[in-house]
């Protein structure tokens, strides 16, 4: 039996010897939604993408419905490598890591689609991937996004004097605090896990998101009022921890980075087109009602202001306004 033993010990060594030298790995994902989010989706592109180029030497897990938690916890997990190591994120939610990350989907920050891609498809945010980076040791593959939002409340929000002291929920990070308390209304952060019990308590009257995401998670049930502010396109990283990444041979690395470009131009095309259907969708199944702002051209005049302040305190006053530009 000793004999069997040593037998077995070295077939289990040499199995080990095998893996290890195909470099086989296996990468945790997560995504809030089901497979109908246009982010689930682009996350699947990617690792079709991935699987064919590195000959499938690269699994996936990719746990969904918020199983692994909210993107205010996905970005602890990702900085810490840990738990995750790869999922599609709002600039938004890693601030508290990287103070200037959220200038990328500050709300009044593209005039359009076509200047949003042409942004996106530039290098203008390079100086702010490089600072993630080196500040939240997270890796920036590709961009998706392209939802528009607008604000989503229990009581309908016609016009500046509705907006006046209205309790909303922002994501955590100031400048989006700050933008909405300069359209006079009561922003407060609040994890995204918590909002749709947040209003339906009457703890908030609000918050404001894009079609996409209103639609998986049926905030509608309780916010049915949507106003057309579209004060944000939304830009959304797709993000790998540094851990996960430099475990990756240097040829995988290039297969990922690659993958996370092409599956961000697939997740933007997808999202963009779905946008206007699936808020008609709602509008449809009578779950929203949609209500146009009036006077919508005055807001960017009284945010201008506070986005400058922003990059201004961060010393990116050139990179916004390069962005401005494009
Ligand atoms: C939407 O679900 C997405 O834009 C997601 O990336 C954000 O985290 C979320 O809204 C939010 O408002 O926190």
């Amino acid at each position: 039996s000793s004999v069997n033993l040593l037998k077995g010990s070295a077939i289990a060594v040499t199995l080990l010897a095998t893996s290890a030298s195909a470099q086989d790995v296996t990468l945790r994902g997560a995504s809030m939604f089901d497979e109908d989010h246009a982010f689930t989706k682009t996350m699947r592109e990617f690792e079709r993408i991935v699987g064919e180029a590195s000959g499938n030497s690269i699994a996936f897990d990719l746990r969904l419905n918020g199983e692994l938690g909210v993107e205010s916890d996905y970005v602890t997990f990702l900085n810490q490598g840990v738990a995750v190591d790869y999922t599609i994120m709002a600039p938004s939610n890693m601030a508290t890591f990287a103070p200037s990350i959220p200038l990328m989907d500050m709300p009044f920050l593209f005039r359009d689609l076509e200047h949003w891609e042409a942004v996106l498809s530039s290098d203008a945010f390079a100086p702010l991937e490089a600072e993630l980076l080196e500040a939240a040791d997270i890796v920036i593959l590709g961009y998706t996004g392209g939802g528009v939002r607008n604000l989503v409340s229990s009581v309908p929000i016609k016009n500046l004097e509705d907006l006046a002291g209205h309790r909303m929920r922002v994501m955590g990070a100031p400048i989006q605090a700050q933008v909405f308390q300069a359209l006079t209304a009561a922003p407060s952060a609040i994890a995204y896990s918590e909002v749709y019990n947040a209003i339906q308590t009457g703890v908030i009257a609000g918050f404001e998101n894009e079609a996409a995401s209103i639609q998986n998670l049926k905030f509608y049930e309780v916010a049915p009022y949507v106003t057309l502010t579209g004060h944000t396109i939304t830009v959304r990283p797709i993000v790998m921890s540094g851990t996960a990444f430099r475990a990756l041979t240097p040829e995988q690395q290039e297969i990922v980075k690659a993958a996370g470009a092409q599956a961000g131009a697939f997740g933007r095309a997808l999202e963009s087109r779905e946008d206007g259907t699936k808020l008609q969708e709602m509008v449809d199944a009578g779950q929203v009602q949609t209500l146009e702002f009036e006077g919508r051209e005055k807001l960017l005049e009284m945010v201008t202001p506070v986005q400058d302040a922003y990059a201004a305190e961060l010393g990116a006053t050139e990179l916004l306004e390069a962005v401005r530009a494009q």
